[in-house]
């Protein structure tokens, strides 16, 4: 086996936070003793130019920042929804191609290649990255599912275990991928190695993002994998990984980190390390460094049905209510009077309303990432909606995050005024600025004006 000769920069891979005197001064925190005063926040969208051009991806939807060469230049690494990984360098604009997945494309918005993270230690050695992507179902499951049982409410639990059994709305497959050195192939060449693959009864609602924790575990998002209300009750389900947030342990050989919540217990995934989501599109880990942020929260935006949007702090084994509660509003019929007292809330919640449906994604709230550099956003959670085309920040200062118990969703957000575009994924370099990527493929820095 070639030994990897790529030198990655630990700049990239670390949240580096800028203390450089702050040019403007930052807003006074909005919090509940001012009334929830949350002034606007006026910001540009500037291209993100690698080479001097702006860059352009189809459908992106991972963004990260990495220096991958000896001497630290800075390369943008990108995941586009058709199964595509894309490593430009920011100075030339030279670019390669990591990965093209074959068999991944879908005009589903909610399926595709959604995930990507590169490993933590990369830039010491282990030049691996993790994608997350969904596949369509096989013939032989086409054929099986064609025979499915008549919809009705009696059949229910038959459909939903046959779907689940024959993959009726495909799989979603978590993926290992090492970067060799390749003298024919500048780009290197990529072994996968298949991590996790699971049936997803429906086809929509996959989530799909990867990221690595502090703790160097590797958290992968999962939807309810639908249909709309759940139907197949896998929100509340903790015996099958859908509907949740999976915490996995490169290390251990069935991948399960002793201490997940479930380990031992009967009927229940031991991958689980919360529940109860239903469509947690993007997540993030609070940065260290910034005064009044905790570092290492786990924040997630959690795509609503028809009420409410929600952005989570993610509690090991913590219960975030879908489908009996959808944010902080239960759902009639749902026998939410069971759990509700166990269910943790909305760090921040609006209604989905504000969105209507989005006619491109089946995805509105986009969770985002925490500016570091100084000025009025850092310390901000920047967030988007892929149908308003709204962009927030939520002032993460003004919510104890050290205490789920004071969590209600009622947390205000800063409109960011001056910017809209559909918001599809986020990203933060090494500086601590932050960028956006829209489903139209164009990515910019968000810049306070
Ligand atoms: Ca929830």
């Amino acid at each position: 086996m070639p030994s990897p000769s790529l030198r990655f920069g630990a700049a990239a891979l670390v949240s580096l936070v800028s203390l450089a005197a702050n040019p403007t001064p930052a807003p006074e925190p909005c919090s509940a003793d001012g009334g929830w005063e949350c002034p606007d926040i006026g910001v540009a969208l500037e291209p993100l130019k690698a080479g001097g051009k702006a860059i352009s991806v189809g459908t992106p939807t991972a963004l990260l920042f990495a220096s991958l060469e000896d001497g630290g230049g800075e390369h943008i690494v990108i995941a586009d929804k058709g199964g595509t990984v894309t490593v430009i360098d920011r100075a030339t604009g030279d670019s390669k191609e990591w990965l093209a997945l074959d068999g991944v494309a879908s005009v589903n918005p909610e399926r595709g290649l959604l995930g990507l993270a590169l490993h933590p230690q990369f830039a010491s050695g282990t030049h691996q990255f993790f994608t997350y992507h969904t596949v369509p179902r096989t013939d032989e499951a086409n054929a099986n599912c064609k025979r499915l049982p008549a919809f009705t409410t009696k059949n229910l639990p038959k459909i939903c275990a046959m779907g689940e059994e024959y993959g009726c709305g495909g799989a979603f497959v978590v993926t290992e991928w090492t970067v060799y050195p390749d003298s024919e192939d500048p780009s290197g060449t990529v072994v996968g190695r298949e991590l996790l693959s699971r049936n997803q009864p429906g086809e929509g609602h996959n989530a799909g993002h990867v990221q690595f924790g502090p703790d160097g575990m590797l958290y992968v998002s999962v939807g309810d994998g639908g249909a709309q209300m759940d139907p197949c009750g896998r929100g509340q389900d903790v015996s099958y990984p859908t509907s949740s947030i999976l915490r996995l342990d490169l290390s251990a050989d069935d991948l399960v980190p002793a201490d997940n919540p479930f380990v031992g217990k009967a009927d229940h995934e031991p991958l689980i390390w919360a529940y109860g989501f239903r469509n947690p599109w993007r997540m993030e880990f609070t940065p260290a460094g910034l005064d009044g942020v905790p570092a290492g929260v786990l924040l997630v935006g959690d795509t609503g049905q028809s009420r409410r949007e929600e952005i989570d702090a993610v509690t090991r084994g913590g219960n975030y209510g879908w489908s009996v509660r959808e944010g902080t509003l239960n759902h009639p019929g749902k026998g939410v009077g069971e759990v509700n007292k166990s269910l943790v809330s909305p760090l921040f919640e609006y209604g989905r309303g504000e969105g209507k449906a989005s006619p491109t994604g089946g995805f509105a709230v986009v969770g985002g990432v925490v500016a570091t550099a100084a000025g009025p956003l850092q310390g901000m959670y920047l967030m988007g909606d892929n149908s308003t085309q709204l962009l927030r920040a939520l002032d993460l200062r003004a919510l104890d995050l050290g205490s789920p118990s004071t969590w209600s969703g009622r947390g205000k957000a800063h409109m960011l005024t001056g910017g809209k575009l559909p918001a599809a994924t986020f990203g933060r370099d090494a500086a601590g600025e932050v960028y956006v990527a829209g489903s139209g493929g164009g990515v910019f820095q968000v810049v306070a004006q």
